[in-house]
């Protein structure tokens, strides 16, 4: 019958979705790797604060700021009390400005919550995007639903590897890379990590806006999967993506546009941070820190502008 062929679509459809990449940590859950974040991981990332200096790790946006297109920003101040009036409010003449922010979440430095990038219509833990996405915001896997991110924050100096201040577009860093800097510098990433790579790369996005948000340095495939292998929580990056532009190519084939963050995000349910400003913890050779992150709360958003805190 007819409506024996629809149950049978329908389970199969459920089957099939529940097999699509399903999370370790459940058929209901939207916060992926954010489930890593215990007191232990906050008490063991407060306990690397040993001078007290803190780090911004947010840049400034502003209107010229440049982002994915079509992104902008855009801030307008409203005058004293709406009034424009030096007289104000009341017999202490109270004035104030307000203002009223335009922007996609997604600029500046930013956070991409596990509803940002999907494969086909498959998001994190299976979900399709309709059952979960519409033009009103996300109504599962919104960036408000991630807790605060307290973890040990570990840098990973590509630049001082490659021994440069730049490391050029189109380095990848997979396995060994990766391996070889953190035994360099003497750390292990553990689970509960949120791992930052410094590339140099944020240093061009004034002097060459263009060049900056083309092309970049940054993880490979291959690298993606051993950071989600070792539940990390967070992978950033001082780059617009984080992953390496021009994209990794398969053998001869094209190997696909974000797939570093198709990895990451719907696959591995792990939080990407971007454009993250880490010139200082590179010149002070902090590798390891307390990171702590407590994004914008938006109902049902996608992503998050940001300003991380390093602290050592
Ligand atoms: C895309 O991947 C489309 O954007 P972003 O680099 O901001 O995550």
């Amino acid at each position: 019958s007819l409506i024996g062929a629809a149950a049978l679509c329908l389970s199969l459809g459920a089957a099939a979705q529940a097999n699509w990449y399903p999370s370790k940590f459940g058929a209901n859950d939207e916060i992926g790797a954010a489930n890593y974040l215990t007191p232990a991981v906050a008490l063991n990332a407060a306990k690397l604060v040993k001078t007290g200096k803190v780090y911004s790790l947010g840049i400034t946006v502003s209107t010229t700021t440049p982002a994915f297109p079509p992104r902008t920003c855009s801030i307008y101040i409203v005058q004293p009390g709406q009034t424009g009036s030096a007289e104000g409010l009341g017999p202490t003449h109270t004035t104030y400005n307000d203002d009223i922010l335009n922007c996609w979440t997604g600029i500046g430095t930013q956070l991409d919550g596990l509803g940002h990038i999907g494969v086909g219509d498959r998001y994190y833990n299976g979900l399709k995007w309709g059952e979960f996405a519409n033009i009103s915001g996300l109504k599962k896997l919104g960036a408000d639903k991630i807790p605060p991110m307290v973890a040990r924050g570990v840098l990973l100096d590509m630049a001082a590897h490659y021994g440069v201040d730049v490391v050029k577009e189109g380095t990848a860093f997979n396995v060994a890379e990766i391996d070889a800097v953190a035994k360099k510098q003497g750390v292990e990433i553990k689970q509960g990590d949120v791992v930052i790579f410094h590339t140099g790369w944020l240093s061009l996005i004034e002097k060459d806006p263009k060049r900056f948000g083309s092309v970049e340095p940054g993880i490979g495939r291959e690298g993606a999967r051993h950071l989600v292998s070792k539940g990390v929580v967070a992978v950033g990056a001082d780059t617009w993506a984080v992953e390496v532009i021009p994209f990794e190519k398969d053998g001869d084939k094209d190997g696909g546009i974000f797939g570093v963050h198709q990895i990451l995000i719907p696959m591995g349910g792990t939080y990407i941070l971007e454009n993250i400003n880490t010139a200082e913890l590179a010149k002070d050779k902090a590798y390891e820190f307390m990171f702590v992150l407590g994004q914008n709360k938006y109902q049902g958003a996608v992503q998050s502008m940001i300003n991380p805190v390093a602290i050592r």
